[in-house]
């Protein structure tokens, strides 16, 4: 369990561009927590950090029956040195990609119908567990680097990589549920996030212009066109809103790995400059937050949080450039 009750809070009087920051690092505040230090951060007072969401209880590591297919990294938790030898699939691998992706979007549905004020993040954790199961696929994210657990389930402030716990979900909580399938050799990945009972104007506000930010990326995806394009339409669409893109965290290639090296930026990146080709597989699943981009990571070396303890939310969906633009693969 992770002690926040020491952590070290923004005083109310900031430092000046050019001293020493605040958190004792001996860096300069522009160059540290400036940017974390967001208007919107101050306007919710000091104590903001340490009023969000905590570590729970961690239950047991869940077991996979035996005939269930396994990727690699299921017993060491490090994936092998494999990796495909081009980022333009094979139609025996898009088949069965779509298969996955169609699987994992059914696993997310199962999932959200749990949604509500009270239940456990453990407990949609157990029943993902058995619907990846009774699928025939194999939790993607479970000993996944050593990640503990069947889904990522990241709650208000939590960017991302929540881990499933013993916390309630309270009513007016945002919850993003993040669905990996290991299916026939290959994995699907999707998320979405859901509304716990009723909430604030602006979380709705959030939500909405999330979804919408992940649709223009999608919608950007054309064959010939530089990566570039999909974090350019997300990062204007944000912007338009006063939201933040978190940079951490991007997109990537799938297939027979979780991850391969192709890396999709949600915010834009002159640098991304591989060119779209039909056959490639990626996911596109932007982070956007209500005040700065600026993420730290818990001490479970985990979990995601805005640095300024706004709210955060997140869609994601696996996707196909095809000829004429893209496909969506995780739909039900
Ligand atoms: C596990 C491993 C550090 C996921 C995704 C679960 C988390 C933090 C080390 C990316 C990277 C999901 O693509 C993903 N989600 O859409 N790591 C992931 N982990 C993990
Ligand atoms: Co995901
Ligand atoms: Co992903």
């Amino acid at each position: 369990m992770t002690d926040v009750s020491t952590a070290r809070v923004a005083p109310a009087v900031l430092p000046k561009p050019n001293d020493p920051c605040w958190c004792g690092s001996g860096t300069k505040y522009k160059k540290c927590h400036r940017g974390a230090d967001s208007v919107e951060a101050r306007k919710r007072g000091p104590e903001a950090r340490s009023r969000g969401i905590r570590p729970g209880v961690i239950s047991p590591i869940r077991t996979v029956p035996a005939h269930i297919k396994r990727p690699d990294y299921a017993v060491s938790g490090r994936p092998g040195r494999f990796f495909p030898p081009s980022e333009v699939n094979s139609a025996d691998v898009i088949a069965r990609m779509r298969r996955a992706c169609k699987a994992a979007a059914e696993v997310l549905n199962a999932a959200a119908a749990h949604v509500r004020p009270g239940i456990t993040t453990d407990e949609i954790d157990a029943i993902t567990h058995e619907e990846y199961i009774k699928r025939g696929g194999y939790p993607s994210t479970l000993n996944y680097h050593g990640y503990p657990k069947s889904l990522c389930t990241s709650i208000n402030e939590v960017i991302c990589h929540g881990i499933p716990d013993d916390r309630p979900l309270e009513d007016g909580d945002i919850v993003n549920l993040d669905i990996t399938i290991f299916l026939d050799g290959v994995h699907g990945d999707c998320s979405a996030t859901y509304f716990v009972g009723t909430v604030d104007p602006e979380s709705e506000r959030l939500v909405r212009v999330t979804r919408e930010c992940m649709m223009l990326g999608i919608e950007a995806i054309k064959p010939g066109r530089p990566i570039s394009d999909i974090g350019k339409a997300i990062e204007a669409h944000a912007t338009q809103h006063g939201m933040g893109v978190v940079r951490a965290y991007c997109g990537h290639g799938i297939g027979e790995r979780f991850h391969t090296s192709l890396q999709i930026p949600h915010h834009y990146d002159p640098e991304a400059k591989t060119i779209m080709e039909p056959g490639m597989i990626f996911t596109v699943e932007p982070m956007i937050t209500l005040g700065h981009w600026h993420h730290r990571v818990w001490d479970d070396g985990w979990t995601a949080v805005t640095a300024d303890g706004c709210r955060t939310a997140q869609f994601e969906h696996t996707i196909l450039v095809t000829d004429t633009g893209v496909e969506i693969l995780t739909v039900a």
